[in-house]
């Protein structure tokens, strides 16, 4: 059997309760593919996971390599061939007597984890290494953990795929189609309510969403705000955020990148920008992507990008903008 390090923070979170099965059950990997788990936690809760670990055992699946539990990032990422940065520390905490509400106190304390994980990862993880960051605000906390891993063979990713199933799902239903006759979904731009999930690129049995709804109002007016502000309604619904579809997603995002993507169709992700779009470089900033058949992430080229679009471009990227803008300090 062929084997992986894999090395997960937030271990003992909500998401990876859902995740870490289906990363050690052949599923994810391959069935050839022995997977060696890291589990990383901060040390007040390191001590649950050899709970977590109890359980993974007991599923029995045949692809179960190594499984560690660590508080020590260092240890956690060392040789890791990829990396999920689930972790973080969710709005509403209370931190010295402060309750953290404001998103722009968010990026700084989250920003601070990603700096010490980005350089750990780029001085120990593999050189090939892919990471996937979940944890939020996902997309700036990707662009401190590259900075700061500066290690430019590494492959960042920050996790749209989510924002793509639920984009799929809303088109699906208002076209009263299977969910998998939609395809072309690109989330433009950052994990947040500002995100492009694009309805006029996106295809339904092959042709243009939006031709096939054939109701602007709905697409501009409810499809919109359904797919941005579809995390606060699970919240509300469920007492908690988005947790069984946030690790399928990221399932969804691995396979998407280790394997080939469909001819003719995308996955979505965030990546850096190569400028590509008028997107400012270097912005983890969400686009359509295909892998190739030699393994290479590519953003696609020439999508059409209407007035509407470019509105939405327009104000997601100012959004990413202003976030690297208050962590500048962290930036490295
Ligand atoms: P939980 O609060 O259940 O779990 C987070 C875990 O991370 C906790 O166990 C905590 O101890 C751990 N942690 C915190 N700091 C850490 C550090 N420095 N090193 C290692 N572990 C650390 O949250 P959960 O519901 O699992 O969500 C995790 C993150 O995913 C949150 O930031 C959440 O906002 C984000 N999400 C991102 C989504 C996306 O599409 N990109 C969607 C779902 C989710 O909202």
């Amino acid at each position: 059997m062929k084997e992986i390090n894999v090395a997960v923070t937030g271990g003992a979170g909500q998401i990876a309760y859902s995740l870490l099965p289906r990363l050690i059950s052949g599923e994810t990997f391959g069935e050839d593919t022995k997977v060696n788990l890291r589990l990383i936690e901060i040390p007040q809760v390191v001590d649950k996971l050899e709970g977590t670990i109890m359980e993974l055992i007991d599923c029995g699946f045949k692809q179960t390599g190594e499984l560690v539990a660590t508080s020590d990032i260092r240890e956690g990422v060392k040789d890791a061939d990829w990396v999920l940065l689930v972790g973080s520390i969710p709005r509403g905490i209370v931190i010295d007597g402060k309750k953290i509400e404001e998103r722009s106190d968010l990026l700084k304390i989250n920003g601070g984890i990603f700096t010490a994980q980005g350089s750990a990862i780029g001085e120990l993880a593999k050189s090939d290494a892919k990471i996937l960051v979940v944890g939020n605000p996902a997309n700036t906390n990707a662009l401190i953990g590259k900075n700061q891993a500066n290690n430019p063979s590494q492959k960042w990713f920050a996790m749209t795929a989510l924002d793509a199933n639920r984009a799929k799902a809303q088109l699906a239903a208002k076209a009263g189609v299977e969910i998998s006759s939609v395809t072309n979904m690109a989330i433009w731009g950052n994990h947040s309510p500002t995100m492009y999930p694009d309805p006029y690129n996106a295809k339904i049995d092959g042709v243009s969403a939006v031709e096939v709804i054939n109701d602007t109002n709905w697409i501009e007016n409810d499809y919109l705000p359904l797919v941005q502000q579809r995390g606060k309604a699970v919240i509300d619904a469920r007492g908690a955020s988005s947790a069984a579809s946030a690790a399928n997603a990221a399932i969804d995002t691995v396979k998407a990148v280790e394997n080939p993507t469909v001819s003719g169709d995308c996955f979505s992700a965030a990546i850096a920008s190569d400028g590509s779009y008028g997107v400012p470089e270097g912005l983890i900033f969400g686009y359509p992507l295909r892998t190739t058949e030699n393994g290479e992430v590519e953003i696609i080229q020439g999508i059409e990008i209407n007035d509407f679009a470019q509105a939405k471009i327009d104000t997601t990227t100012e959004e990413l903008l202003s976030e690297k803008e208050a962590v500048k300090g962290l930036l490295g």
